[in-house]
């Protein structure tokens, strides 16, 4: 698919606020400063979209984006931020959950994880929280630009173990040089039940 259109629609501080349109939603998840504004960005080709930061804690409100007026990609909070007080990290984890545990129309997760750490426990807690409530997600592996191709080979059958997926349903991404972004869109595209040129054909 192919993104024409991306707008900026509005944040959220709680769930309830959202009068939804009935469009599907695909949403970001991971911990603080794994890339998931820039990847939205990336994806929509607009690095003004979003806000991203090099220090953590930077999107604190869930933030929805109109793609192409049929779809929304959700940017959330990320979690494991060490430096957020409690009260923060609370918050952040119900905005997270309650956007998560009440959306209609979400129809997949992108679980974002660094290619160069193995996953951390919050990953892994994510992961297994969206597989207990029966979320769609696809474990993505970002900032993939910070590796040559040998170390992206010895670092991903550690994050599929931990996450206890398969190699071939990782996606590996860099928002830096736009490594699977092709890919990304493909599999969005696929998700929101977009034939394919060549179907359209058949
Ligand atoms: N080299 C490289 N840097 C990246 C990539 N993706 C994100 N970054 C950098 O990582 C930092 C964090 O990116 P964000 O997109 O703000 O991360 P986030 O997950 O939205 O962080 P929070 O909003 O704090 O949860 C920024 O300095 C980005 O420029 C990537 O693919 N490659
Ligand atoms: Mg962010």
């Amino acid at each position: 698919m192919e993104i024409k259109k991306a707008k900026f629609v509005r944040s959220l501080s709680a769930f309830g606020e959202f009068p939804g349109q009935g469009l599907p939603e695909i949403a970001m998840v991971g911990k603080s400063n794994v890339g998931k504004s820039s990847l939205i960005n990336n994806l929509t080709r607009n690095s003004k979209l979003a806000r991203t930061s090099s220090e953590p804690g930077k999107t604190r409100l869930v933030n929805l984006f109109l793609i192409n007026e049929s779809f929304f990609l959700v940017d959330l909070p990320g979690y494991g931020f060490a430096k957020a007080s409690k009260q923060e990290k609370e918050k952040w984890a119900g905005m997270i959950e309650g956007y998560l545990q009440n959306s209609k129309h979400l129809k997949r997760v992108f679980q974002l994880v660094d290619i160069r750490h193995a996953p951390t426990e919050d990953d892994k807690l994510m992961v297994d929280y969206l597989r207990h409530y029966g979320i769609p997600f696809t474990v993505v592996a970002t900032k993939a630009d910070k590796l040559s191709k040998a170390q992206r080979g010895r670092n991903l059958p550690v994050i599929c173990r931990d996450l206890v997926v398969q190699p071939w349903e990782v996606l590996v991404h860099s928002s830096k040089d736009s490594t699977g972004r092709a890919l990304m869109l493909e599999h969005i595209g696929r998700e929101l039940g977009e034939a394919d040129a060549e179907d359209v054909n058949v």
